[in-house]
């Protein structure tokens, strides 16, 4: 299998911009943002392809990337923050290595990632 974007971000085979990481999650600023802060919180495994995936798998993983998520908005985004999963092709899913965005910093009314 062809490691992920995200897996070859994590083996620092391509560059980004790193917020946060430990030994279950990396967080990375988005290559294309939508809004004036958007950080993606991605669990360092590739085994789940989507969110629900991930909850029907590791359910205590996904709790843990919601609280992830709290702290990366806490440090860059005063706390407050929309969490969107994209799941699958139609809804602009495109990598299939599940990653929550984490959208703030002043939110447009309406914006998604
Ligand atoms: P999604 O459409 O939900 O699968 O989101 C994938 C996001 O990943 C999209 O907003 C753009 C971002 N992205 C794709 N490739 C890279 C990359 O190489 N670096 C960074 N920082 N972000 C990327």
């Amino acid at each position: 299998m062809t490691a992920s974007i995200f897996s070859r971000i994590v083996a620092r085979e391509l560059p980004a911009d790193i917020v946060l990481e430990n030994d279950r999650f990396i967080a990375f600023r988005d290559i294309a943002p939508k809004a004036p802060v958007h950080i993606l919180v991605v669990p360092k495994t590739e085994e789940y392809a989507n969110v629900t995936e991930l909850a029907t798998g590791d359910a205590d993983l996904l709790a843990e990337l919601v609280t992830t998520a709290q702290a990366v908005a806490d440090e860059h985004m005063d706390g407050q923050y929309r969490l969107v999963f994209n799941t699958g092709e139609r809804a602009g899913q495109t990598v299939f290595h599940v990653h929550a965005h984490v959208l703030g910093g002043g939110l447009e009314e309406g914006s998604l990632a």
